[in-house]
């Protein structure tokens, strides 16, 4: 019998052509909260999708030459798209709604038009920065160096007329909502909106934009289109059938049990969404659940950082399931997590291929041989078993109360102090020696008795967070479905008739760290240009100064290694004076010696004279520097030997 229902979601992605671990973590976690319920008996809702309109997704499908409709259709539905990554990962979702489907474009005209009609939303003028050539609106902090961030260029002052959302009428409510509920968790996250946001003075929010076309028109004052975030959050009740008719799941579902979302999102989904929701007269979700990052060499993982790590890498060396429960198992999930390869690496080595992936190895290795896989009824308990049964059924009671609060790491934490009494109580009870003898086979069959049932319970707990690898120990134990649910996993001394093992290859093999350390780096390392050249300078110098600076070319008379520097070349030059000038280069890495004699340089000749391993150097020889493939080239400038030496250069 059903438990009743459990609305969970995660939030819309942008539809982004690089979809990282970081954007699966989330996922994963909604996932594993969704199957988990499940478990539990509740009848579950679990929503995610794309948010797909805005100005930057506008400008993308401009520059790729596409409508943003085709723009966005492909990175969701095509080929290593939204939906695809999903599919990797082992996604469960119930539903999944794309905020340019018609049906939540015509609920989010209707949700506009019930807050104008209501007087929460008003018109009046938004104040901003204006590029005339580029025909755009900016905000103060959009612009680069105070000038358009398109095209460079000066902007002016400019109003747009615009819809306000009367977002302030809200401020006391909200913060009381987040000060005196448990609405917002982890519970720090409060004090960091109530301080920054709630403190300062809430503001009307400007929620339709005029100047770009790619969003939802206000359909009673053409011109105008939704602000995204109105539109995307909008998505949690639209998606169940609220002001549509596409779905009739609303009055089911919500309130949502809870929204999980990345922690620079939650000021929108505990303040402008309450707020929203308030004004509009329905019930509040019962939880904003606020995760921490996964950052990648100390930095949040973002494609514009160019540190993503690519989810099909992973997966396919390492395996779904394997990656799921390495982000659920090792990062706390209200805090940042530094994810690196070798962290992966050895939670896969010592969690699951010693520990769990032993456990099952071992454990159906002696079935097979001791009973050739069948364990009949009976055998004879020892005071060790009680043991063992007392920590499952402590376990239970954590991995549940730990679930229930969203701690994935702190609940499969619990699982693994099971597993690993599992492992100790085999070295304690040491089978292999009871089979030798003929009077200890009832005690035998209780040990591997009491060993399947350890591993059945704990596969129970890890299904939610790794549900193929659940399956496979399922399947190895011969566990029917009945003894595969959440009130099931009560380990059982008794169990009778039960078992029909087999034996495979092992669960999680284990991982060669070197190798594979350095073949991942190999695929993960950005993809460099070929050849990379240094920026422009961002400063200018002033002409009179750059007039200053005495360029010449110089021949090359003579030039020898310096001793002990690997680097450094000294060169006697003809500038033209009839004095031979000493400079000293450090190229002695891309050329020798002799082959440069006889060459004309160009050198600049009025800098103050320098002492390099003892030796004067009085001006610099010029060079062509960039890199290859990563790697620095130089050139030095040669000019035509009918230069004369000592010739000006400007
Ligand atoms: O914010 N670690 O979409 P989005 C952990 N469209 N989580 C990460 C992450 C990382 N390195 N990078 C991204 C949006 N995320 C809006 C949501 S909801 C009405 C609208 C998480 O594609 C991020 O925190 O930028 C967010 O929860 C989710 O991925 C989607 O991010």
């Amino acid at each position: 019998m059903s438990k009743g229902t459990f609305y969970i979601t995660t939030p819309i992605y942008y539809p982004s052509d690089k979809l990282h671990i970081g954007h699966a973590y989330c996922t994963v976690a909604t996932d594993a909260m969704a199957r988990y319920k499940r478990l539990c008996g509740y009848d579950v809702m679990f929503l995610t999708g794309t948010d797909e309109h805005g100005m930057k997704i506008e400008d993308k499908a401009r520059d790729a030459g596409v409508t943003p409709k085709q723009y966005v259709d492909n990175i969701v539905e095509g080929p290593r798209g939204v939906k695809d990554l999903w599919k990797l990962m082992n996604i469960s979702n119930d539903r999944f709604i794309r905020t340019t489907d018609d049906y939540h474009v015509v609920a989010i005209q209707r949700i506009f038009k019930k807050l104008h009609d209501n007087g929460d939303i008003y018109k009046g003028k938004y104040v901003g920065k204006y590029c005339k050539p580029c025909e755009s609106f900016w905000t103060e902090s959009q612009l680069v160096d105070g000038k358009c961030p398109d095209c460079g260029r000066p902007v002016i002052d400019a109003e747009e007329e615009a819809y306000f959302f009367r977002l302030s009428k809200y401020a006391d409510k909200v913060r009381d909502l987040l000060e005196n509920t448990d609405f917002l968790q982890p519970r720090s996250r409060v004090n960091e909106m109530v301080n920054n946001f709630i403190k300062p003075g809430l503001e009307d929010l400007c929620v339709s934009r005029t100047s770009f076309t790619w969003g939802i028109p206000v359909d009673f004052d053409p011109g105008h289109v939704v602000y995204v975030w109105v539109d995307a959050l909008s998505n949690y009740i639209t998606a169940l059938g609220y002001a549509n008719d596409k779905y009739h799941d609303y009055d089911k579902y919500w309130p949502a049990d809870v929204h999980f979302v990345g922690k620079e999102i939650v000021r929108f989904h505990s303040i402008i969404w309450p707020a929203m929701l308030m004004s509009l007269g329905l019930p509040l979700p019962k939880k904003v659940y606020g995760h921490g990052w996964l950052n990648f060499g100390g930095e949040k993982m973002s494609k514009s950082r160019g540190n993503v790590v690519d989810p099909y890498i992973l997966a396919e060396k390492f395996g779904v399931d394997a990656l799921r429960f390495f982000m659920l198992r090792t990062f706390p999930f209200g805090a940042d997590g530094n994810f690196t390869n070798e962290l992966l690496i050895q939670t896969i080595n010592t969690d699951l291929a010693n520990d769990l992936g032993n456990l099952v190895s071992r454990t159906t290795a002696m079935a097979e041989k001791y009973f050739g896989g069948k364990l009949p009824a009976g055998g004879e308990l020892a005071e060790l078993d009680g043991e063992l049964k007392t920590l499952a059924d402590q376990v239970r009671e954590n991995y549940r109360t730990q679930m229930d609060a969203f701690q994935f790491s702190v609940a499969l934490n619990e699982v693994w102090q099971l597993i690993s009494r599992a492992n100790k109580y085999i070295d304690e009870t040491m089978p292999w020696a009871l089979a030798k003898d003929e009077a200890k086979k009832p005690r035998l069959l209780a040990v591997m008795k009491n060993l399947c049932e350890a591993i059945r319970v704990s596969a129970i707990f890890v299904s939610p967070v790794m549900p193929d690898t659940a399956e496979a120990i399922f399947q190895r134990l011969g566990v029917p479905a009945e003894g595969r649910t959440l009130e099931a996993a009560v380990f059982d001394l008794e169990t009778d008739g039960y078992w029909n093992t087999a034996t495979g290859a092992p669960l999680f093999p284990r991982i060669d760290m070197e190798k594979e350390l350095a073949e991942l780096e190999a695929l993960q390392a950005p993809a460099r240009p070929a050849i990379e050249i240094e920026p422009l300078a961002a400063e200018n110098v002033d002409f009179d100064t750059f007039c200053k600076s005495d360029f010449r070319a110089v021949k090359v008379k003579d030039c020898q290694p310096v001793k002990k520097s690997e680097k450094l070349l000294c060169f006697t030059l003809d500038d033209g004076t009839g004095t031979d000038r000493q400079i000293l280069s450090g190229i002695a890495k891309w050329y020798k010696p002799e082959e440069l004699v006889g060459k004309t340089l160009v050198a600049i000749v009025n800098l103050p004279p320098r002492k390099m391993m003892g030796l004067a150097s009085n001006g610099m020889l010029i060079s062509a520097v960039h890199k290859e493939k990563g790697e620095e080239k130089l050139n030095l400038l040669m000019v035509s030997d009918d230069i004369p030496a000592g010739a000006k250069l400007c």
